[in-house]
């Protein structure tokens, strides 16, 4: 088959380019290696920028996000047991919508499957050609037998362990790395959140983050180690491991419940330059991974798509540039997005070689922040999420 651009990956970043690109008139076939079921099954981001919001809008798939979707005014870093909050709205003048990427992405797939926009999933053996030429070919195999798509573009939206990076040969793509030495142990469950608003904790025994999904559902992150196998991590074991790492009266407020999901995540900083490889462009997880703590992979991700869908859209109205700048712009936003998720992780993380000089460290600079409302203002503005440039 032919078409214009051929996108790898079905995760939040392809399904959004698949519907902006569509919007714009601009054909596109989306191969994905899993099943819907799988891709929907993967536990993951909670907390959108405005401007992820806005590209969501932008591709018509916003209705439900601003139904159930829950936007926040502020958030709450807690050390030494106290609480404090950050007035993201009185400090910015802007909030961000907790609304979880499972629901993103089932909003983009069924978006997609009304426009009657091609999809294959469970493409197996993706293969990459040509994209130093003009005429790029993506090879996959369906159901044993071999298919090949020729495109004008190749936009590679396959996460960070996709085939399309890996394409690339070595002499021409530079990466750059930070491994974490802990990982995050994710509980979801049907239970109330414990507070309204998101709380990041700093504790002796490791970080914590109380998240959520909506009103009823929550998500709770305990910092653990990498030797930890989930499997040895009881429900009950998780829920006293987060109590312990609470302030006592919210410790006695938590609701504890049944896991509907219970998942180890390592934490890691990574960012391959260019993105720009010819006729192959790099989106999302594909291009860069950051630690969650910032709450940046996903409106990364989106970001990148929307640099991306106007760098294709000006390439087909014949104007020039777009695309030349496309790396670049996408970087210079990624690289500030990395240094506030690395940031982020360093002050509320424990770290095997933190010592009591670190420890001093964090405590102090978590004093500073919240003596100061210009620090303050520092942590909300990246948290809302910079602007697009
Ligand atoms: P995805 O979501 O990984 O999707 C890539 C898709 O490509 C498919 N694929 C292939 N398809 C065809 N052929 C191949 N060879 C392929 N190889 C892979 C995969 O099956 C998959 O469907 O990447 P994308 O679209 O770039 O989206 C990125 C986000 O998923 C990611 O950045 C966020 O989830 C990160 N993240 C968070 N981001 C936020 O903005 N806010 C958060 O609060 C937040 N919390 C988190 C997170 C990530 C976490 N984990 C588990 C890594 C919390 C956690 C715990
Ligand atoms: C989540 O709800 O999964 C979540 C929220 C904020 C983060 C990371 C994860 O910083």
């Amino acid at each position: 088959m032919k078409t214009q651009v051929a996108i790898i990956g079905a995760g939040p970043a392809g399904l959004l380019l698949g519907q902006l690109l569509a919007k714009s008139g601009i054909a596109n076939i989306v191969l994905e290696q899993r099943s819907p079921e799988y891709v929907l099954g993967r536990i993951r981001a909670g907390v959108l920028e405005q401007t992820a919001v806005d590209l969501l809008d932008e591709a018509g798939v916003g209705a439900r996000m601003h139904r159930e979707g829950l936007p926040h005014d502020g958030v709450e870093l807690c050390f030494a047991g106290q609480r404090h909050r950050i007035d993201l709205h009185g400090l910015t003048g802007k909030r961000v919508m907790v609304y979880g990427q499972t629901e993103v992405t089932h909003d983009l797939m069924d978006a997609r499957t009304a426009a009657g926009l091609p999809t294959v999933y469970e493409a197996q053996d993706v293969r990459l050609e040509g994209f130093a030429s003009d005429t790029p070919r993506v090879h996959y195999e369906k159901d044993g037998v071999t298919h090949t798509v020729d495109c004008d573009f190749i936009a590679g939206c396959d996460g960070f362990h996709g085939v399309c990076r890996a394409s690339v040969p070595a002499e021409h793509i530079t990466t750059h790395e930070k491994v974490y030495p802990f990982g995050w142990l994710g509980l979801l469950s049907d239970t109330p959140p414990v507070s309204p608003e998101l709380i990041y904790v700093h504790h002796e025994r490791g970080f914590a983050l109380c998240s959520q999904r909506s009103k009823t559902r929550s998500r709770y992150y305990v910092q653990c180690s990498l030797q930890d196998d989930v499997a040895q991590w009881s429900d009950d074991a998780f829920w006293e491991e987060l109590k312990s790492r609470l302030p006592a009266d919210t410790a006695a407020q938590l609701v504890t419940g049944a896991s509907l999901e219970k998942s180890i995540a390592p934490l890691r900083s990574f960012v391959a330059e260019p993105m720009r490889f010819g006729r192959l462009l790099l989106a999302g997880d594909a291009a860069h991974i950051v630690p969650p703590t910032g709450a940046k992979g996903l409106n990364l991700a989106a970001s990148d798509v929307g640099y991306l869908w106007q760098g294709l859209t000006e390439h087909y109205r014949g104007g020039a540039g777009g695309l030349d700048h496309y790396s670049e712009r996408a970087l210079a936003r990624i690289w500030k997005a990395e240094r506030f998720s690395w940031w982020m992780t360093s002050l509320m993380h424990r770290f095997p070689d933190t010592g009591s000089f670190g420890e001093r460290m964090q405590q102090a600079e978590l004093a500073y922040l919240f003596g100061s409302t210009a620090a303050m203002t520092v942590l909300a503005e990246n948290y809302v999420g910079l602007p697009m440039r």
